[in-house]
């Protein structure tokens, strides 16, 4: 007869060990921002603007998606701490993003851009940016920015100040029509 202690004892090993099962290193995973995960959220105290508790908010009534985007996170070469494309933003064809630009850094200056591909310096939708991304937002700021995502492809959310980019300061934008939700992937 196994006693009630064996059996909360075996009890506590299985969520263990499905837990772990459950949190398998299988490349990208979603995290916070997806439009089903927002949904398990309260709203935030600002609804038309994103934030960092809430850096994806996509409103399919309107085509549009904000985006909040914290640059040097780890005040490293990095967008909400993801480096070398890993963050990764899809965008529906056609719809309007709005990106929010904080620059999370102590003393470097960083930016936000969207642009075709790797070393490209120029915005790739009219507007894509902010006002001057060579140059760089002060540590402690934001700047935001709107643009259409009017065609389809596999872009780049960079840092053009010079020299961070290659230092793996980009993400990963893709804009399809197959993509019906804005999502945030990490
Ligand atoms: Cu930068």
């Amino acid at each position: 007869m196994i006693s009630s202690r064996a059996l909360i004892r075996i009890f506590l090993i299985g969520l263990v060990v499905f837990g772990l099962a459950g949190c398998g290193s299988s490349g990208h995973h979603k995290v916070v921002g997806s439009p089903a995960q927002l949904r398990h959220l309260p709203p935030p105290a600002n609804p038309t603007q994103a934030s960092a508790k809430f850096p994806l908010v996509a409103k399919s009534g309107q085509r549009l998606v904000e985006f909040y985007v914290q640059a040097g996170e780890n005040n490293g070469f990095d967008f909400n701490g993801d480096s070398n494309g890993k963050l990764k933003l899809d965008i529906p064809l056609g719809w309007t993003v709005e990106i929010f630009c904080h620059n999370s850094a102590s003393s470097l200056y960083h930016s936000c851009a969207v642009v075709s591909g790797a070393s490209a310096t120029s915005p790739v939708f009219p507007g894509a940016s902010v006002p001057n991304p060579q140059e760089g937002i002060n540590p402690g700021s934001t700047q935001s920015f709107t643009f259409v995502a009017s065609q389809a492809g596999n872009f780049r959310l960079v840092c053009l100040v010079p020299g961070h980019e290659s230092a793996g300061m980009w993400g990963t934008v893709v804009v399809s029509s197959t993509i019906t939700d804005p999502e945030l992937l990490s």
